[in-house]
């Protein structure tokens, strides 16, 4: 899968890009800077186009994606192409190599439509915003005339992420604070602040829109362990796609969205003049952030980023039972199940996933065939599961069956469980893992291969 070196440096690709122009390609810096939060200077990475400034990516129908990436961070580190599937080694997962300092790589391979995300998969880096967008769109999204506004939300601490950790597994017991409902953890880490677009509420972005205007919204939820509800306010919208996968349009103006989730928005606004708070408000508690869709002479007013009203629990919501894919799923049975237990304790901190007959992985699949997963939540804690380099649909939750959405993230509900099938057409080693940051660094990963 190496290819040879040029100018920019090792050449990373796949064979199945013959089909699409070879360019020149797009060149991303990984980079420390510093971003302002409440007031306070903070140091946090960035992926930033040389050029044009652009932080991540997007990329025109019929283009492949072909970045070359600059590690100036001084530190090794990983890009995973959260919902592509490129070939094993150029997923950017912890099986595969990482990027050493100073390194220059490029990678290219054929993409995936949709609303997607790149992110570190290298130690805590993601806490620290090494994360961004990676848009693809598709030719009827390019001719259709709608304003795309892309919003990526994040929880942000001025405390180290290593600190952050290092405490968590100092917890003797389930922590006062940090919200808990029906008997289950809903958040194990205290943030300082909320962003969307890197603001907070007490700055916030302010997306200028015409009046009547038609606004795609892309939606990502880069939190690395915060689950949120959506909250369009008065505006309502058409749900048209789950981590970038088409549904069948659901009407919603509050929804839940687990960690790593993306949803595409279609919003026509309301006549006339006015100004719309996109809020993201936290799971367990009362804090939110959100950008504020205004038209030119729209009057922006203070929200504050307390709420006041707390979110109860978001992992057994059923809304997501109401979901499902646009691009129905072939009906062919699958050739086997796998059975996963999710455990853990918040007492020293220790989260697993492991097969219900003790196997620790790498399991074992055949190309080719189609796989169940069940997951079976055995902690006290809901956790959004990843599953790299596929894409799935969910048939169960907690044992209630439906044809549900095509994702890459599932949220498998506190004590309960997930089912979802997904087709083997990707070979390569792919970590399954909870998209908790901490979760997956305290174990909660395991890996899939063939
Ligand atoms: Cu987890």
């Amino acid at each position: 899968m190496r290819g040879h070196d040029d100018e920019n440096g090792p050449v990373i690709e796949t064979t199945t890009v013959a089909d699409l122009d070879v360019g020149e390609p797009t060149h991303i810096d990984i980079v420390t800077r510093t971003i302002e939060v409440l007031g306070r200077p903070a140091e946090v990475f960035g992926l930033v186009q040389q050029g044009s400034g652009a932080h991540g990516l997007v990329v025109d129908p019929g283009e492949m994606i072909d970045v070359v990436l600059h590690n100036h961070t001084g530190e090794v580190t990983q890009v995973h192409w959260h919902g592509q599937e490129p070939p094993g080694p150029l997923d950017g997962n912890p099986y595969y190599s990482a990027l050493a300092p100073d390194s220059v790589s490029r990678w290219r391979y054929a993409p995936r439509t949709g609303t997607h995300w790149m992110h570190s998969h290298s130690g805590l880096q993601e806490q620290r915003l090494l994360a961004a967008p990676l848009i693809v769109r598709t030719a009827d999204e390019v001719a259709e005339d709608r304003q795309e506004v892309v919003v990526m939300l994040h929880d942000f601490s001025f405390t180290p992420p290593e600190e952050i950790l290092a405490r968590l597994q100092e917890t003797e017991e389930m922590p006062e604070a940090g919200g808990h409902g029906g008997g289950h953890d809903l958040n194990d880490v205290e943030y300082d602040a909320f962003l969307a677009n890197e603001h907070t509420l007490d700055d916030p972005e302010v997306v200028r829109v015409e009046k009547s205007g038609r606004v795609r919204l892309r939606l990502i939820n880069a939190a690395t362990a915060t689950n949120f509800l959506i909250d369009l306010g008065e505006l309502s919208a058409w749900l048209v796609a789950t981590d970038g996968n088409a549904c069948v349009p659901v009407r919603v103006s509050r929804f839940p969205m687990a960690i790593a989730q993306r949803a595409d928005l279609l919003i026509n606004l309301p006549a006339g003049a006015g100004a719309w708070p996109i809020l993201a408000r936290r799971e367990g508690g009362t804090e939110r952030t959100g950008v504020i869709l205004a038209t030119g002479d729209g009057t922006v007013g203070k929200i504050s980023s307390d709420g006041g009203e707390a979110v109860g629990p978001l992992g057994d919501d059923p809304f997501e039972l109401g979901l499902k894919s646009a691009i129905p799923w072939s009906e062919r049975p699958a050739d086997r199940r796998v059975v996963l237990n999710l455990t853990g304790e918040m007492a020293g901190y220790i989260w697993g996933v492991e097969e219900a007959n003790g196997g620790t992985g790498p399991i074992k699949l055949n190309q080719g065939e189609r796989i169940e997963i069940e997951i079976r939540n055995q902690t006290g804690m809901a956790h959004p599961m990843h599953f790299h380099g596929h894409h799935f649909q969910e048939l169960a939750i907690n044992g209630r069956s439906f044809l549900g959405p095509t994702r890459d993230c599932v949220m498998v509900p506190a004590s309960g469980s997930a089912l979802i099938r997904c087709d083997c057409e990707n070979p390569g080693l792919w970590p399954l893992h909870c998209h908790i940051l901490y979760h997956a660094g305290a174990g909660m990963s395991i890996g899939f291969e063939y």
